[in-house]
């Protein structure tokens, strides 16, 4: 009855708000109002490819001819086992050309087998786990992609096809983002008809590059199997990666998984593993961006608790995942709301998805039985829709559908988006949230991700350490990704910025997001830099500070902060305190 009650006030609410939308976004919204969310279809974008398209003769024998001196090029044994490779005279500096390019060796990809081996790179421990397959959920394998080298995809597929248990691979879906290079269209089409004839793979062609996350939309809408698992289109999957995803979601239907991702090395395409030991699980940046993050102790005793199995196999739950290979519920996608349909080009859909199962009821976990490789580029090959910044963009609408008042704490790392025109409106997914009844960022954050420092929680004082003789401000000199790094200082910012963002704790460290200010011991002087290096987790392993009568006093060594003699962009130091220096005198503010 309530629910009812409830679903009618909803239902009432998108009406209201979608007359003040524009055009566009009202069709958006009445695709919304369905309660599985399930958003339009549009099928003037989609064309679904299950037989080769029509081909002349001609065109056909080229595409064979063309797919022969394909396959002559590769050599066994190159790459065999995850090796690395390299090329010599002609072909390595062909090599070397394309990967100025597209950061990515193709013509090293291009005389490996498509279906190379990799080493077993899982624990010992995975090898003794037994499944039930016929009582295991089904799978469509869905693969996005624009403009990939065709060699790099065409292994993608091989390697699902080798890997992924055959009765429970139900298709792969080939979801083509619009791509305008050629061997991606006729070519492709005749390679999987003629080499791969189980039917099993699909190409979805749109007809415009829609971007990833509504590409990955597309594939999942015409998906049949009862697991989507997704994958980048430069992925090698290991032995046995498929089970242990179906199987923990056929316990756990709720569960959005990761395999722990391996690296493939973009140059010399070597299949790289830290070992079975130990891996990282998912964090986040204050920017919005996505980092990686170690197992804390307290996931380690929860998983002690809550599970049978060596720890080290264990499923780890991960604050936020990566975004590009992971196993879903089909049905539970659709539920949970998909993906915000409105994000464009790339970036920001793994933080919105990842805090929204977290807040919503689900959780994300790494499964360390399954391991999949993904080739890390250095940079983006292709250009972004009119230029713009879509992971900054993107991630504004996320945090400001999902994060509360922490929104403000993005924006302070990106001013910039604050009020961009192009976030536009997210009234459908703030009703979603409402519906899904999903809990508060602070919930997630106090019970997913007590980790995660937050820079004006629990502290003495925060924002910017102003010296109060001289306009001058501590300021990390943006160098906050190389670490550690000494502590510099620079002409306050008009407004507060997050390179002279600092936060003093209750329990008096002094530091940024990521990094702690200490002295460092040997030099023993009077007069020594301040040294900014990675934060501890727990307290007790990081420097402390005092704050009185305006002197900031570095406890171990008991020297105070001094800025006599610096000039801007200078490194800051600590000398002998001196209860009369004007240069030891600071205020912490974050008001003006
Ligand atoms: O417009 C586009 N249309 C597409 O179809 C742009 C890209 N794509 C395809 C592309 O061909 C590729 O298959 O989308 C896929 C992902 O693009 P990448 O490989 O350029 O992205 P990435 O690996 O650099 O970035 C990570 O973050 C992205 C944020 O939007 C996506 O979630 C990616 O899937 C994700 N990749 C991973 O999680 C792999 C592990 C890397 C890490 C960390
Ligand atoms: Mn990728």
């Amino acid at each position: 009855r309530e629910t009812q009650d409830q679903n009618e006030k909803l239902k009432k609410e998108v009406h209201e708000y979608s007359d003040v939308l524009p055009k566009e976004q009202q069709a958006v919204h009445k695709g919304r109002i369905n309660p599985r969310h399930r958003v339009i279809e549009r099928p003037e974008d989609n064309e679904i490819l299950k037989k080769p398209k029509q081909t002349t003769l001609t065109t056909e024998s080229a595409y064979e001819l063309s797919i022969r001196l394909d396959l002559e090029k590769q050599n066994p044994a190159l790459g065999a086992l995850g090796t690395a490779s390299h090329l010599t005279g002609e072909a390595a500096r062909r090599g070397d050309e394309i990967y100025k390019k597209i950061s990515l060796n193709q013509e090293l990809s291009e005389r490996l087998s498509y279906n190379r081996t990799l080493a077993d790179s899982r624990h010992p421990a995975c090898l003794k786990q037994n499944f039930n397959i016929p009582t295991l959920p089904s799978t469509s394998v869905i693969v996005i992609f624009y403009n990939e080298p065709y060699s790099v995809l065409v292994r993608t597929v091989h390697s699902t096809l080798n890997t992924c248990n055959e009765k429970l691979l139900k298709e792969i879906i080939l979801v083509d983002d619009g791509s305008s290079n050629e061997e991606l269209h006729g070519k492709l089409d005749y390679y999987i008809s003629t080499r791969i004839p189980n039917g099993k793979v699909k190409v979805l062609r749109l007809k415009n590059r829609l971007g990833l996350i509504r590409a990955r939309l597309a594939g999942a809408r015409i998906a049949t199997g009862d697991v989507l698992i997704f994958l980048d289109a430069h992925c090698e999957a290991n032995i046995g990666w498929c089970e242990p995803l179906l199987q923990r979601i056929k316990e756990s239907r709720t569960s959005v998984l990761v395999p722990i991702i391996d690296v493939i090395d973009s140059k010399d395409f070597q299949y790289s593993t830290n070992g079975y030991k130990s891996f990282q699980v998912g964090g986040f940046e204050w920017s919005g961006h996505f980092d990686w993050i170690e197992v804390s102790d307290r996931e380690k005793k929860r998983q002690l608790r809550e599970c049978d199995q060596p720890r080290q196999i264990c499923p780890a739950y991960s604050p936020t995942m990566a975004g590009g290979l992971f196993a879903i519920d089909r049905h539970y996608f659709w539920e949970s709301g998909s993906y915000d349909e409105q994000m464009d080009g790339w970036g920001g859909e793994n933080l919105e998805m990842s805090f929204r199962i977290w807040q919503c009821g689900g959780t994300i976990e790494t499964i360390p039985c399954s391991r999949v490789g993904h080739v890390f580029r250095d940079f983006h090959p292709y250009e972004f829709p009119n230029d713009r910044d879509t992971h900054g963009i993107n991630t504004a609408r996320m945090a400001l559908v999902w994060m509360d008042d922490y929104v403000n704490l993005f924006f302070l790392n990106r001013p910039d988006m604050k009020f961009h025109p192009d976030i536009g409106d997210m009234t459908h997914r703030k009703l979603l949230r409402k519906k899904l009844r999903c809990k508060s960022f602070d919930w997630y954050l106090e019970n997913i991700y007590p980790e995660k420092f937050v820079p004006n929680k629990n502290v003495i004082a925060y924002g910017r350490v102003r010296a109060l003789s001289k306009d001058l401000c501590l300021d990390d000199l943006t160098q906050n990704n190389e670490k550690p790094y000494n502590l510099g200082i620079f002409w306050c910012a008009k407004t507060l910025s997050k390179s002279q963002f600092f936060s003093l704790t209750n329990t008096q460290v002094l530091r940024n997001e990521l990094s702690c200010a200490t002295v460092p011991h040997g030099d023993g002087g009077d007069v020594r830099v301040v040294k900014m290096v990675p934060c501890m987790d727990n307290d007790d392993y990081n420097e402390q500070w005092s704050y009185e009568e305006e002197h900031i006093i570095h406890l171990n060594t008991g020297l105070c902060l001094d800025h006599k003699e610096l000039r801007s962009s200078d490194e800051i130091q600590v000398a002998r305190c001196d209860s009369d220096s004007e240069t030891q005198r600071w205020i912490i503010q974050h008001d003006k």
